[in-house]
Formats: C-alpha cells, sequence, structure tokens
C-alpha cells in the first residue's frame, strides 16, 4: 500500500504545454511554472519545458505529430525519464506519444495524485488517494505495451501497488467498492464526532495550495500543524478550537488546498475531507497576494468551492503574504475592490488581530437572538426553526406558538419571510388565527 520509492537519483523531467491562441501563451507559461514546481514536488528534476502554440488540440497526440517526433529526438538527447503534459490526456494520446517517444507520460492530473499518494498520512487520506487513482486508471488500463509497463516505479506509478494495476478490471473494481465501504464507514465515524461539537461556530480555511493555510491556522490558534513551501503539504483536515472570547465556541479547520485543473476524481474522492468546508458557517479564504497569477487563483478556488455547494457560505477573503510584496501601494488597489477583505500575513503577524475581530464579528452576526410567533398549524415552520436554531424558549399559547430563537441572521430572514407567508395563507382559511 505505501508507496515505494524505486528510483535513486532525480528523475529527469521534460514537461509539455499547449496553448490555443497566442493569448493563451502567457496563462500557459504559468502554468507550465507551476507544473514544475508540482514535478519537483514529486522529486524530478525538471530538464525542460515545451510550449507548442495550436489552434486546435491534434485527437492523436494534442500536440502536432511534427513536435512530438521533436520530443522523441530530444528525450534521446537530453535524456529524459519522462514527459509531463500540462493537459489532461486521453488513454489513446497516452498510446500514441509513448510509443513514438519510447518515454513514459504522465499528465497532469496523475503528477498531482503522485503527489498526494506521496503526502497521504492518515488512513482517510490514503483512501481517498488510491480511490481517484484508481478510477482515473480503469479506463486507461488496456493495452499498455509491456515494454512501457510501469514496473519501473517513479513519478505516475506511485499509490497504489504495482501488481494492482496488473490485475483485471472486475478487480479493480471490486477494489474501487471497498475502498467505497472503508470510506464510509470513516464518514460515519466522523459525522458522530462532528455532531458532538454542538453549536459551535464553524470557520474553514480554504485556498490555493502554498497559499499560507497552515501557517494562518498556526497563527490564529496554537494547532502545530505542518507548514512547508510545497504543493499539498495539507491533505488531511485538522480542527481546533479557538478562543476569540465569543459565546459561541469557535472551531477552525485547516485542509487541502485546491488548483487549477484540479483532478475531477481528486476533488470527488476528498469530498470526505472537504466536509468541513462544505459544512462551515464560515469560510477564510486565504490568497498569496505575493504571487503574480493571485487573482487566477481566486478564480480556480471560488469555481472548486462552488464545485462543492459552498456558494451561499459567508466569505472572508485574507490576503496573506503580505510582506513579500515589494510594492505595497497594490494594497489601496485590492482594498477598493475587496472591501470586506483583510490584508495580513501569517508569518509576521500583521493583520492577523484583524483576522480575529472580523471572524467575532461574523460570528456574532450569525447568532442573532429572535422571537418568532408562529401558527399552531405551521408544522414544517416550527420543524425548520429547530433544525436551523437553538431554541431558547417555546411557549404554545391559544392562537399561535412563540419561539425565542438564535439563528444564523441569514437564515433567521429568510425564516421571517417564510413566517408572514404563513401567516398569510392562515388568514385566507376559513376561522383561521390572528395574527399580533
Ligand atoms: N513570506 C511569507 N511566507 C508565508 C506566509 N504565510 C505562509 N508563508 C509560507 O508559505 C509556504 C506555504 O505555507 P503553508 O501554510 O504550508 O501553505 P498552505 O496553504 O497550508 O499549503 P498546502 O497545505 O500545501 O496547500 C511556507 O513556506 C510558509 O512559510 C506569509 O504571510 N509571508
Ligand atoms: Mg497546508
Amino acid at each position: 500500500m505505501h508507496p515505494i520509492e524505486t528510483t535513486t537519483r532525480a528523475e529527469r523531467a521534460l514537461l509539455v504545454g499547449l496553448a490555443l491562441s497566442d493569448r493563451e501563451r502567457w496563462e500557459k507559461i504559468e502554468s507550465l511554472d507551476e507544473l514544475a514546481q508540482l514535478a519537483a514536488t514529486a522529486g524530478a528534476e525538471v530538464a525542460e519545458k515545451i510550449l507548442q502554440t495550436r489552434r486546435k488540440p491534434d485527437p492523436a497526440y494534442l500536440i502536432g505529430k511534427g513536435k512530438v517526433d521533436e520530443l522523441a529526438k530530444a528525450a534521446q538527447e537530453i535524456p529524459v525519464d519522462l514527459l509531463i503534459f500540462d493537459e489532461e490526456l486521453s488513454p489513446a494520446q497516452v498510446r500514441n506519444i509513448e510509443s513514438v517517444t519510447e518515454t513514459r507520460v504522465v499528465d497532469r492530473s496523475e503528477l498531482i495524485m503522485d503527489i498526494f499518494a506521496i503526502h497521504a498520512r492518515s488512513r482517510a487520506a490514503k483512501i481517498q488517494v488510491e480511490l481517484a487513482q484508481l478510477n482515473y486508471r480503469l479506463p486507461r488500463l488496456v493495452g499498455r505495451g509491456v515494454e512501457l509497463s510501469r514496473l519501473g516505479g517513479g513519478i505516475g506509478t506511485r499509490g497504489p501497488g504495482e501488481t494492482k494495476l496488473e490485475v483485471d478490471r472486475r478487480r479493480i473494481r471490486a477494489r474501487i467498492a471497498q475502498l467505497k465501504r472503508d470510506l464510509t464507514s470513516l464518514e460515519t465515524s466522523r459525522m458522530v464526532q462532528r455532531q458532538g461539537r454542538g453549536d459551535a461556530f464553524r470557520v474553514a480555511l480554504a485556498g490555493y495550495t502554498n497559499a499560507g493555510k497552515s501557517t494562518l491556522m498556526n497563527a490564529l490558534s496554537s494547532a502545530g500543524v505542518t507548514v512547508a513551501d510545497q504543493l499539498f503539504a495539507t491533505l488531511d483536515a485538522t480542527t481546533r478550537q479557538i478562543d476569540l472570547g465569543t459565546r459561541r465556541d469557535i472551531l477552525l479547520t485547516d485542509t487541502v488546498g485546491f488548483i487549477r485543473h484540479l483532478p475531477h476524481h481528486l476533488v470527488a474522492s476528498f469530498h470526505a475531507t472537504l466536509e468541513e468546508t462544505i459544512e462551515a458557517d464560515l469560510i477564510l479564504h486565504v490568497v498569496d497576494v505575493s504571487h503574480t497569477a493571485y487573482r487566477q487563483q481566486m478564480a480556480t478556488v471560488d469555481e472548486v468551492l462552488s464545485e462543492l455547494g459552498c456558494i451561499d457560505t459567508s466569505t472572508l477573503v485574507v490576503f496573506n503574504k503580505i510582506d513579500r510584496l515589494e510594492d505595497q501601494s497594490c494594497l489601496d488597489l485590492i482594498r477598493s475592490r475587496y472591501p470586506m477583505s483583510v490584508a495580513a500575513s501569517a508569518l509576521t503577524g500583521v493583520g492577523i488581530e484583524t483576522v480575529k475581530a472580523r471572524i467575532v464579528a461574523l460570528a456574532e452576526d450569525m447568532d442573532r437572538e429572535e422571537v418568532l410567533f408562529l401558527p399552531l398549524d405551521a408544522t414544517k415552520l416550527l420543524a425548520q426553526v429547530h433544525r436551523d436554531g437553538r431554541i431558547i424558549e417555546e411557549i404554545f399559547e391559544d392562537s399561535r406558538i412563540q419561539v425565542r430563537v438564535r439563528m444564523d441572521r441569514a437564515k433567521l430572514s429568510r425564516l421571517q419571510r417564510e413566517i408572514a407567508d404563513a401567516w398569510a395563507r392562515a388568514q385566507d382559511r376559513p376561522g383561521a388565527g390572528e395574527q399580533d
């Protein structure tokens, strides 16, 4: 089960990207730089980067056949052990490129999953990575040439043991089913854990990988979670209670970061780990503002968050690493564009008090106390009040139910509207009770 390091020296990799227009080139150059960082995190040495501009991807090779011939030549001359493509490749494209270049081919998704496999520590993380890898590899298992079978080890082969890749699809499907069952049982025990957290205010850190989420977690609590100048240093969720003097307890969760073109299988597999984010009352979106591509990174994070169904969750953007900004004047621009954000440095501590104050204000804002009056027959609404809020007092009067409740402000105003509708309906009915 454990990744076995079979290589003694770093594998040398040639990185390959594709831009569909000249305009796209800049973005792809950045993406290739990031791919190089990913490759380094996976233990490879980047020998060279090649970016082709081509109006349409080639169905057989992704890049042009002529370019593939060039790659074959370069791979022999440099020499390199593997080709890493920045785009996701179809199984046929991988086969075709491997047979022309006689070099192992890995794509961005496989590389990311490989890093996840190396960094996975907990049982949940290991199961989730293996699940993602098997789902990814299942349609790609057929027709690999023997000479290029992945017995050699190295990038793109870590995670599930090699022998597993040789077993037939039926056995892999059985393994996937087993992993899913394991994950479900882990989720059940986690759910019990979470339910024990009562009415705490839950804050989740989210953001691009390497943005400084774990550093911020440590600055806000004494969690002592791992911090590293590495992509995907954190794969598990760590939750700590932090004391900011609020009436409700505050729970802060650090978890896995995001990246552009995050493999779909990984997002699906890591649903359990991201559960804390999904269920959070507040998301702290940590941005590395010193990164040239920070705006695109923010967009990527927003995309993944919406994929996870977190669109309506309150979000506080923390522009981190401001100590690295040479020109502090860009912060003025950011402040005007994101007036509700905080500029901070999790490393030096600048702005951390403001982050804390904002969390407290938001926690209190989401914790309004109100007295509601419901029609006697509004059982559904009453159930909703019980589900979304904490009942302080409940009195059944002759013609109505009086409930004193604490609740998130947004939920409260939605509920108040529904209660008004319910009263309007009740008044239309003959013999209905009267409203206040
Ligand atoms: N200069 C500076 N460096 C920071 C700051 N915050 C974090 N870092 C550095 O950025 C790197 C990544 O920090 P982490 O806290 O591990 O980032 P992360 O978002 O948890 O990353 P992953 O878990 O890998 O997704 C580390 O080298 C940190 O020391 C900051 O405010 N200023
Ligand atoms: Mg981290």
